[in-house]
C-alpha cells in the first residue's frame, strides 16, 4: 500500500511537531511532519482571533535551543499570536523543517500493520491521497485543538459573522463600529472582551460562569533588555524543568494557615504585583488541596477585582460572593484591563443563569428575557481537549482495535507517551502527560527528548516492536487519578472533560508537577524500560 516510507511519520506543525521533526532528524530518522493547515504553529495556526496571546511570559514559552533563542527577539514579554507565528517562521528558518513538511494536508488514519511492524498512513491533501508508511507514529495534534461549539438554535441562520475563536479566518472580522456578542469568558473570551470592548459600538457578552482572572503584568520588550537577559536563558530554562508548573519559580512549601493573616496578606500581594499564575504554582503549596485555604485566596482575588469594577451590578456577576467552583480549578486567565472594559458603558454583561440563551436568530442572540441585535458573533466555548484530536483519525492498534474503543472507559496511557495495544505509537503533550498547569514548550521538549532517547535504544538493538504493558499502563492510571489535587476535581473544566455535554468526567491530566514526572521518565530508563515489551 506506501508509496513513501519513513522511520517517522509526525502529525501536527505545532510545538510538538516542529520539536520532534528537529530532534529525531537530528537523531539520524527519516520523518515527515503532516500538517493540515498552509504552515507551522499548531494552535497559533487557528487562534488568529484578535487580542489573541500566550499566558506565558519570555522566555517561557519558547524552546530551550540555543541556536533558536540566541538571534531571536520577542516584542513583549507576553507574546502576541501574531509573533508566535513569526516565530514559528523563525524556527523553520534556523532548524530547516520545511524540507520535511507536507501541509495542506490531513491525516484520516493511521493502521498498525503486524506483519511489517510498521503504521499505515493515509492523509488527504490538495492533491489528493497521500499514502505513506512508518516505523514510528508520532501524534502531536495538540490538546485545545478541537473546537468545542455547543448545540445553539439557529446559529446556522445568524445573518451577520459568526466565528469560534479558534477558527478565526484569516481575513479577520471588523469590530470597529459593530455591534458584537460573545459567548463564553475563558481565556479566549476575556481576551476578546479586552480587544473588542475598544472597538464595538456595543459589545454584549455572555457569561455563564465568571472568570476568576489574575493580573498579566504586561510590558513591551526591548534589544537591550532582552540582549542582558538572555544571559540568563540557560539558567531559566534549566530552571523551569524544576519547578512544579514549568516556570521560574514556585510554591514556597508552605500552607496557607502556617503563616499569619499579615504575613498571608503580604505574600498575596506580592504574588499579585508580580503577576502571571503565581498566587496558584507561586505560593501556598495547598491552594488546591484545602477548602479553606482556597476560600482565602478567593477573598483576596474577590478584595482585588472588586476594587477594579465600578458598576454594582456587574460586581455581583464577575465577582460573586460565593465563588461558582474553587479558584484556580479552572486554568487560571491572565487579563489586562479586562474589569475596566467590562464596566465600560458600550458593553452589556448578560448573566446566563438569570437568562438563559434560548437560540440565535438571523439578527442576534435572543435569550428568556429579551432579544440582543448583532452584526458579529463570537464563540470562545472551548475545546475538545485531551482525546478530540486523537478521535478525527482513524487510528487502529493491535487487531483493528480502534482508538475510540479503547479509551472507551477512561484514558489508557503509559507515562502520557504510549497506549498499550498500540505499538510503535507515541504522542506528545496530551492525555495523562503534565499539561494543564504547564507549558507547552517544556514539557515537549521533556517528552520528546526522552522518546528519542527511547528510539535510539530500540534501533540500537534492532527492535522493531515496541508496546506499553497492560499491567503498567494500569498501574500509572491510577497514579494519575490519585495525584490530582482533590479542588481540581470540584469544577467543570476541560481538565476533567466537564465543558463537554456526554463526555465522561475523569482526570485526563498529571497533575503531580513537572519535577515528578520527569523522575517517572527517568526510573523507566534507569530500570531498562520495564514498562515496555519488545521484539
Ligand atoms: P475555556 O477556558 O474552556 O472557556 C470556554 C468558555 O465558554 C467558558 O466561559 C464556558 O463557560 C463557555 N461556554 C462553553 N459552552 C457554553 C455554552 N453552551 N453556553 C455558554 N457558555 C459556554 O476555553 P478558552 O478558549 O477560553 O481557553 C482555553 C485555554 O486556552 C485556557 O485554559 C488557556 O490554557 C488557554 P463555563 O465556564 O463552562 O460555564
Amino acid at each position: 500500500m506506501a508509496e513513501e516510507s519513513y522511520d517517522v511519520i509526525i502529525v501536527g506543525g505545532g510545538f510538538t511537531g516542529t520539536y520532534n521533526l528537529y530532534k529525531l532528524t537530528k537523531c539520524g530518522f527519516r520523518c515527515k511532519l503532516i500538517e493540515k493547515g498552509s504552515d507551522f504553529g499548531g494552535t497559533w495556526y487557528w487562534n488568529r482571533y484578535p487580542g489573541a496571546r500566550v499566558d506565558t511570559y519570555v522566555p517561557g514559552y519558547e524552546f530551550s535551543l540555543e541556536e533558536v533563542w540566541k538571534d531571536w527577539e520577542w516584542k513583549d514579554a507576553y507574546p502576541s499570536g501574531e509573533d508566535l507565528l513569526t516565530y514559528f517562521a523563525h524556527l523553520d528558518r534556523k532548524l530547516g523543517l520545511r524540507p520535511h513538511c507536507l501541509f495542506n494536508t490531513t491525516v484520516k488514519s493511521a493502521h498498525w500493520n503486524e506483519g511489517t511492524h510498521s503504521w499505515d498512513v493515509v492523509a488527504e491533501g490538495n492533491t489528493g491521497l497521500y499514502k505513506a508508511n512508518s516505523r514510528y507514529f508520532i501524534l502531536g495534534v495538540g490538546n485545545l485543538a478541537v473546537p468545542y461549539v455547543p448545540k445553539i438554535k439557529g446559529l446556522d441562520k445568524f445573518a451577520g459573522k459568526w466565528s469560534h475563536t479558534a477558527r478565526w479566518p484569516k481575513e479577520g472580522i471588523e469590530f470597529q463600529g459593530k455591534r458584537v456578542g460573545l459567548i463564553g469568558t475563558g481565556a479566549s473570551g476575556v481576551q476578546i472582551v479586552q480587544e473588542a470592548g475598544t472597538k464595538a459600538r456595543q459589545l454584549t457578552v455572555f457569561q455563564r460562569t465568571p472568570n476568576m482572572a489574575v493580573p498579566m503584568r504586561q510590558r513591551p520588550l526591548n534589544s537591550q533588555d532582552q540582549l542582558l537577559a538572555s544571559a540568563s536563558y540557560p539558567d531559566f530554562h534549566r530552571k523551569r524543568r524544576q519547578t512544579f508548573g514549568t516556570y521560574d519559580y514556585d510554591m514556597n512549601g508552605r500552607e496557607t494557615l502556617e503563616d499569619t493573616d499579615e504575613q498571608r496578606e503580604l505574600l498575596y500581594e506580592e504574588l499579585w504585583t508580580l503577576g502571571g499564575f503565581r498566587p496558584f504554582l507561586g505560593g501556598y503549596t495547598d491552594v488546591l488541596k484545602s477548602q479553606h485555604a482556597n476560600d482565602l485566596l478567593y477573598a483576596f482575588w474577590r478584595k482585588k477585582v472588586s476594587e477594579r469594577i465600578s458598576d454594582d451590578r456587574k460586581r455581583a456577576i464577575l465577582a460573586p460572593e460565593v465563588p461558582p467552583h474553587p479558584i484556580g480549578a479552572k486554568r487560571a486567565s491572565l487579563e489586562q484591563n479586562y474589569w475596566e472594559v467590562m464596566c465600560q458603558s458600550n458593553v452589556d454583561l448578560v448573566d446566563m443563569n438569570e437568562e438563559p440563551i434560548i437560540e440565535v436568530t438571523a439578527t442576534g442572540v435572543r435569550t428568556t428575557k429579551r432579544e440582543y441585535e448583532l452584526d458579529v458573533l463570537v464563540l470562545a466555548t472551548g475545546f475538545d481537549a485531551f482525546t478530540g484530536g486523537f478521535f478525527q483519525i482513524d487510528i487502529r492498534g493491535e487487531g483493528g482495535r480502534t482508538i475510540q474503543e479503547h479509551w472507551k472507559d477512561g484514558i489508557r496511557s503509559y507515562l502520557g507517551t504510549s497506549i498499550d495495544q498500540f505499538p510503535n505509537l507515541w504522542y506528545i503533550y496530551g492525555p495523562h502527560g503534565p499539561v494543564a498547569l504547564n507549558t507547552v514548550p517544556v514539557v515537549v521538549e521533556i517528552q520528546t527528548d526522552w522518546l528519542a532517547t527511547l528510539l535510539e535504544h530500540l534501533r540500537d538493538r534492532s527492535v522493531t516492536r515496541v508496546v506499553a504493558k497492560t499491567a503498567a499502563t494500569e498501574t500509572y492510571g491510577r497514579h494519575v487519578s490519585e495525584i490530582a489535587p482533590p479542588l481540581l476535581l470540584k469544577a467543570n473544566s476541560w481538565y476533567l472533560g466537564a465543558n463537554i455535554p456526554g463526555k465522561m468526567r475523569a482526570v485526563r491530566d498529571y497533575m503531580g508537577g513537572v519535577p515528578a514526572y520527569i523522575n517517572e521518565l527517568a526510573k523507566e530508563v534507569e530500570e531498562g524500560y520495564p514498562g515496555y515489551q519488545t521484539e
